[in-house]
């Protein structure tokens, strides 16, 4: 007996039209696919093509090399742009906010098309993560910054394991996997688990010591509570995080030795990074803040590569550390 999936298309489509809505989406997140496939595509072939060397650098051919982080840039401009319904976007590998139809387009783009850098040159998992916004319906275009909870989807490929996470608002955070074709197939409900049988704790553990003393307090009180897990690539540590419960976690460093490694507002980037795992996470039920015990949900960007401390996972554990943020 043959088996058939359901594929991503086809969920789509019944989702637009379940809920009344244009096909505009659908076009666009058909442009994300086809550019996450090609990534794939790169990233697997990445020591062949010699694409996982530095910027700038040369080949044995003396070629000039192209890191892999920027073939990945280029590629989701390509399609974004092909799709003609994009104002703007933010990608964590262009300084500028980029305009691409500005006036005719539909959606806002936020995306980091190859997260996770320090995996690349293992060829082991990393991420091209993305939210989606849409333009003022009422009143004219401001162009203002969204925060997450303007989101309308939000989602992420590890790449690459073929695996593909979308959230859409008010209506769930969906896995799907990539079949012998190449076509995301076979929909698959997440919710965070509430047995804490499963959960885990996920950050780098080599940066305790620079935390602030009430995280590594924390840390000390329940840590030994959880099993530890860290892949160091987000895609791939939410992932996990996201089907087994628990919290990865991105504090500031306050307490480096070297003050000048201190990052007191985090790692993470807020449009493209943590709002779009806090995006998911809330409609598997789960909740994110930051340093604060803000949601990250709330923050109202000032800046597009604003970077922010990141606190995510189960809702229980989540809103636990968010008291002892808020201090
Ligand atoms: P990048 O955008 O430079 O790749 O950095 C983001 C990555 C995340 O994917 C990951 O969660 C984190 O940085 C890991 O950082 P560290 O190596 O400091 O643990
Ligand atoms: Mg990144």
């Amino acid at each position: 007996m043959v088996q058939f999936e359901q594929t991503f298309s086809n969920f789509l489509l019944r989702h637009q039209e379940r809920h009344n809505r244009t096909y505009n989406f659908i076009i666009l997140m058909e442009g994300i696919v086809s550019a996450a496939k090609k990534i794939e595509l790169y990233y697997r072939t990445g020591a062949l093509k010699e694409n996982l060397g530095l910027a700038g650098g040369t080949n044995v051919h003396g070629e000039s090399v192209m890191q892999m982080d920027e073939i990945a840039h280029d590629i989701v401009i390509h399609y974004l742009k092909s799709t003609e319904r994009v104002k703007q976007v933010v990608s964590e590998e262009s300084d500028d906010i980029l305009d691409l139809h500005k006036d005719a387009g539909r959606y806002f783009v936020y995306f980091d098309p190859l997260d996770g850098s320090s995996n690349v040159s293992h060829g082991l998992p990393v991420g091209f993560m993305f939210g989606i916004a849409k333009k003022n319906l009422e009143g004219p275009e401001d162009f203002h910054l969204r925060a997450g909870r303007e989101y309308i989807a939000a989602g992420m490929f590890v790449i690459p394991t073929g695996m593909f996470t979308l959230a859409l608002r008010d209506a769930g955070c969906w896995r799907f996997h990539s079949d012998e074709a190449m076509d995301y197939v076979k929909p698959v409900r997440i919710t965070l688990p509430e047995d804490p049988k499963k959960w885990e704790l996920c950050f780098n553990a080599g940066n305790t010591h620079t935390f602030k003393d009430d995280v590594q307090r924390w840390i000390d009180d329940n840590g030994s509570k959880y099993s530890f897990r860290y892949l160091g690539a987000l895609a791939g540590d939410f992932h996990r995080l996201i089907s087994n419960g628990g919290m990865f976690m991105y504090p500031a460093i306050v307490n480096h030795p070297d003050p000048k490694k201190n990052r007191p507002q985090g790692k993470l980037r807020l449009m493209y990074e943590a709002s779009v795992v806090a995006f998911m996470c809330r409609e598997a039920g789960g909740h994110a803040v930051d340093e604060t015990g803000t949601p990250i949900l709330d923050i109202e960007p000032k800046n597009h590569h604003q970077r922010t401390a990141l606190y995510v996972g189960s809702k229980q554990v989540v809103d636990n550390i968010a008291q002892t943020l808020r201090g």
